[in-house]
């Protein structure tokens, strides 16, 4: 079987395809394209919709992460990444849905921010990445050029001053709901499972952010991303002004 993953660097939703496919034990190659273009690359590649992750499985195309999950269920069964008993399989759907439909744009929309300040931290991201994501360039040489593709991610995830305020104020209680979901063992048992991988990739790419990072590292949640991405590239400086972190400090009372 030949198996391709197509990611950018530090996309939460490709890091999560990726454990997934080593979780499997699946052989596969990863292609990492530049961010934002990437979505004229995934056309050309033949792919329906612009985004990253995507699979091609001997040449059949696999689109976003949550079509990946099942499809790696399909071609290689064990370990399993949905519970067989319907309830708890309708539980851990449930939780992945949540977790690509809800939370995963919260992460994508203050890193932008954060990049734009500090944009030598890119580098972090770009080391371990391919040399199509750095455009056949050194890594730094790739972020001293990326004023255009950081000004159009910011654009296309609309993470202005507000945006990214109101998001950071949303990523506490996003937490306290992925600490419950841990707490009722949707999630966070020693089989990890297709939840686990979603939720947790954005949890790890929350942590990349060294101040949301000090906020969030007592949480279970941490702990879940800790265990299931230890090789989660990137790290990006104390960026955010310390008032709009004040609420991603308080936790939920239980
Ligand atoms: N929700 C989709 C991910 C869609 C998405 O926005 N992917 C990002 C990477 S995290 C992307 O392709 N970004 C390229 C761009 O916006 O230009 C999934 O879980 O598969």
């Amino acid at each position: 079987m030949n198996v391709k993953l197509y990611s950018i660097p530090g996309s939460h939703p490709a890091a999560a395809a990726r454990a997934m496919l080593e979780h499997k034990g699946i052989d596969y190659r990863r292609v990492d394209l530049p961010p934002v273009v990437s979505r004229a690359l995934m056309r050309v590649l033949g792919f329906a919709g612009n985004r990253v992750p995507a699979l091609k499985v001997d040449g059949r195309k696999v689109q976003g992460s949550r079509n990946i999950s099942r499809e790696l269920d399909a071609i290689a069964p064990d370990p399993p990444l949905f519970p067989a008993d319907p309830a708890q399989r309708a539980a851990v759907e449930e939780a992945e849905r949540w977790g690509e439909e809800e939370f995963q744009q919260l992460p994508r929309t203050i890193s932008w921010w954060a990049l734009k300040r500090h944009k030598s931290d890119q580098v972090s991201f770009l080391e371990e990445a391919g040399p199509i994501a750095r455009m056949g360039m050194p890594a730094k040489v790739a972020v001293a050029t990326s004023g255009p593709i950081v000004r159009m991610g910011i654009r296309l995830n609309d993470s202005t001053d507000d945006t990214v305020r109101s998001t950071l104020a949303a990523i506490g209680p996003a937490l306290d709901h992925v600490d419950r979901l841990m707490a009722d063992g949707v999630i966070g048992g020693d089989q990890p499972n297709a939840a686990d991988f979603q939720i947790g990739a954005s949890v790890a790419l929350l942590r990349t952010f060294e101040d949301v990072r000090a906020a969030i590292e007592d949480r279970p949640a941490a702990a879940l991303a800790r265990r299931l991405f230890p090789w989660y590239p990137g790290r990006v400086r104390p960026s955010y002004p310390l008032e709009w972190l004040a609420p991603l400090r308080q936790k939920a009372v239980t």
